[in-house]
């Protein structure tokens, strides 16, 4: 049988709008309340997407919001970015743009694998960011989007594998990109 070929993913985002929840969700089919802020940890998970075998290596990162340690050389290891807000929170909101930003000056290629994803949908009542502010910035950045729960295990997996078809697509475009220059 074919090996699982391992691809790097990396979440990027304000701490507490869900990175671990998600991660945890999607590994593991469970919603834990309340881990450790400062807990950084990375998890395996085999998945197929288009009748290929990958195993997520997913980078869950945790960082002091007002004094991000220099992540040039750990972002430069990921190969699919995934950018999270919570909709109950504007200011983790806010914050993406500069995680962008981030992403992209270490990054020396416009053609990143990225998705943005506002999680907690299942707090409705307490949304401050409305989905169409959510739209319109991943249009901007050209990456897919999605509205999550964590929780309730809405569109965790789908998240996941939206960005490996972005990987899919970016080796494809990098691949015939050499092959032209050659
Ligand atoms: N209601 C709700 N709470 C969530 C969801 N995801 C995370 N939380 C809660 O938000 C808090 C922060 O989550 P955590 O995964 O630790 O965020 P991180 O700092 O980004 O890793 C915890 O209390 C979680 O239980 C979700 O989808 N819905
Ligand atoms: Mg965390």
């Amino acid at each position: 049988m074919e090996q699982h070929e391992i691809t790097k993913i990396i979440l990027l985002g304000m701490s507490g709008v869900g990175k671990t929840s998600t991660t945890v969700q999607f590994v593991s089919g469970r919603f834990i309340e309340d881990y450790d802020p400062y807990y950084e940890g990375s998890y395996r998970k085999n998945l197929v997407v288009d009748n290929e075998r990958f195993c997520l290596d997913i980078l869950d990162t945790a960082m002091d919001d007002d004094e991000p340690p220099n992540l040039n050389n750990i972002i430069q290891e990921y190969e699919g970015i995934i950018l999270m807000y919570s909709l109950t929170y504007h200011d983790s909101f806010d914050k993406i743009s500069e995680y962008y930003s981030l992403v992209m000056n270490i990054k020396n290629t416009s053609n990143v694998p990225m998705i943005l994803l506002g999680n907690k949908i299942d707090l409705e009542n307490d949304r401050q960011v409305e989905t169409n502010e959510g739209e319109s910035i991943a249009n901007v950045y050209n990456i897919p989007f999605f509205e999550i729960s964590a929780k309730n295990n809405i569109k965790v997996e789908e998240s996941f594998v939206e960005l490996v078809k972005e990987i899919l697509q970016s080796r494809n475009k990098h691949h015939s990109n050499t092959i032209s220059q050659k």
